[in-house]
């Protein structure tokens, strides 16, 4: 007979040994008050444009019975991707964007689902074959964040964000639901106290009460999810973010000590780096795009997202250098999307080769939507 407090402690060594940072353990009992709380933000359009945010998401991802009718236990992992690099400010010619810190480097999904494929092989060596056994990350319909707060991983700031006493926020959050009985952990006492510090720093308001998110007013939905244009009053308070946004954990006193995490996968060598140059962007074909950023976070957006990101960036940080390559793509671009935020952002600079760039563009322009932003442009 097992003894299961000592099968939970070599479960959890195990998890380490693998290079999880944090591990814990919660019952597989449903997440009763969690589903009312989804549905209600459902009901009070507070989850955007997920599409896919739907009643039965709600229903599914507060019983994981759903997935995996045997499971008994779900043990959640927290794995850092904080890196070292350092953000380079755009400098005059040269305009940046900021990309958030977990898009830095390789796509997250098949790293972990390759780490929790192991744990759940070596749980099989250890305690005997079943098919009971699912390693989920992120687009499993289950709230990471919830498992993890009920197995005592870390618990939730006021940004929303689960936050570890080891490393922050910065933790990319997995589980392995498993038919094993195992000790659950209980739920960290900690809370934010009085420091609130993560609401009035949100550049959209999007945290509109401590733990509660508008994620319509979010720049990482807006700049990663939405596939339409952005709400033109959101725009300037995007900055420089063209994927992702981090504002809500840099400020967060919290993440102060966490220290970086040493995986080369997550940093600039294998992908975007925190703060390319927007100017080479611009002129990215599909094909381009596909090619650069294949395995890559930065695919989610899509090339027309991105290059949408790259406008509002370009036209926020004001450096005139970037007129005559929105110029270009308010002519050529083949998405309207594109075109439209090109406009948008010609419309920041009152030089007449801007100017000059929308007028010429209005004559040619076919597309209502994009016409009407030249119009507003020129207007503004
Ligand atoms: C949809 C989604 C988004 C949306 C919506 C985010 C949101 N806050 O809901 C958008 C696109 C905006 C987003 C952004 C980001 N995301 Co995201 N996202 C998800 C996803 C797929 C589902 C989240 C979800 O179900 N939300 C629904 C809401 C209702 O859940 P909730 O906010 O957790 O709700 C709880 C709180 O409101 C709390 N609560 C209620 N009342 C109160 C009151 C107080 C005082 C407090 C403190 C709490 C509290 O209880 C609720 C229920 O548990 C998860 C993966 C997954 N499958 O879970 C990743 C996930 C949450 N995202 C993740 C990451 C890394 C990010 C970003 C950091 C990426 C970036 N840098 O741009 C940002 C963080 C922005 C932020 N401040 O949250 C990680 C989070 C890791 C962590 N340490 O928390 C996850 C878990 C992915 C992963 N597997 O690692 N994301
Ligand atoms: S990620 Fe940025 S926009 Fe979203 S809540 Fe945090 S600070 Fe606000
Ligand atoms: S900034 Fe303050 S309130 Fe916000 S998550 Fe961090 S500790 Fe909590």
């Amino acid at each position: 007979m097992a003894d299961p407090v000592q099968e939970t402690a070599e479960i959890k060594a195990l998890a380490l040994e693998l290079g999880f940072d944090r591990v814990g353990v919660t019952t597989a009992e449903p997440f009763q008050a969690l589903h009312e709380l989804l549905l209600e933000r459902i009901r009070h359009g507070l989850m955007g444009g997920l599409a896919w945010f739907t009643a039965e998401r709600a229903a599914v991802a507060s019983d994981v019975h759903h997935l995996v009718p045997a499971a008994r236990s779900i043990i959640s992992l927290a794995m850092s991707y904080l890196g070292s690099d350092a953000y380079l400010p755009s400098t005059p010619g040269t305009p940046r964007g900021r990309v958030a810190r977990y898009a830095w480097g390789r796509d997250y999904h098949p790293v972990l689902l390759q780490q929790t494929a192991r744990f759940i092989d070596e749980l099989r060596r250890r305690y005997g074959h079943t098919d009971a056994r699912k390693g989920m990350v992120d687009t499993a319909r289950i709230v990471d964040r919830a498992v993890a707060q009920r197995a005592g991983v870390g618990w939730y700031g006021k940004n929303t964000c689960i936050l570890t006493h080891s490393h922050g926020s910065w933790v990319f959050l997995a589980e392995v639901v498993t038919d094993l009985e195992l000790v659950p952990d209980r739920p960290l006492r900690t809370t934010c106290g009085a420091c609130t510090r993560c609401m009035p720093a949100c550049p959209t308001g999007a945290l509109i009460r401590p733990g509660v998110m508008d994620v319509g007013r979010c720049i990482s939905y807006l700049t990663i999810e939405e596939r339409g244009a952005i709400a033109a009053d959101l725009r300037a308070a995007m900055g420089d973010w063209i994927f992702g946004c981090d504002v809500c954990q840099e400020v967060c006193p919290v993440n102060r000590k966490a220290p970086a995490a040493a995986r080369p996968e997550f940093g600039p060598a294998h992908g975007i780096g925190p703060s390319p140059e927007l100017l080479p962007l611009l002129p990215l074909t599909p094909e381009e795009f596909s090619a650069r950023f294949a395995g890559t976070p930065i695919k989610r957006a899509k090339r027309d997202g991105l290059l949408r990101n790259v406008c509002i960036a370009l036209g926020n940080i004001g450096d005139p250098v970037a007129i005559p390559a929105l110029g270009t793509a308010l002519t050529n671009d083949p998405a309207p999307l594109v075109r439209a935020h090109a406009a948008w952002a010609l419309g920041r600079w009152q030089e007449p080769a801007a100017r000059r760039a929308l007028d010429a563009a209005r004559r040619r322009e076919g597309q209502d939507g994009v016409r009407s932003e030249i119009e507003l442009a020129l207007g503004g």
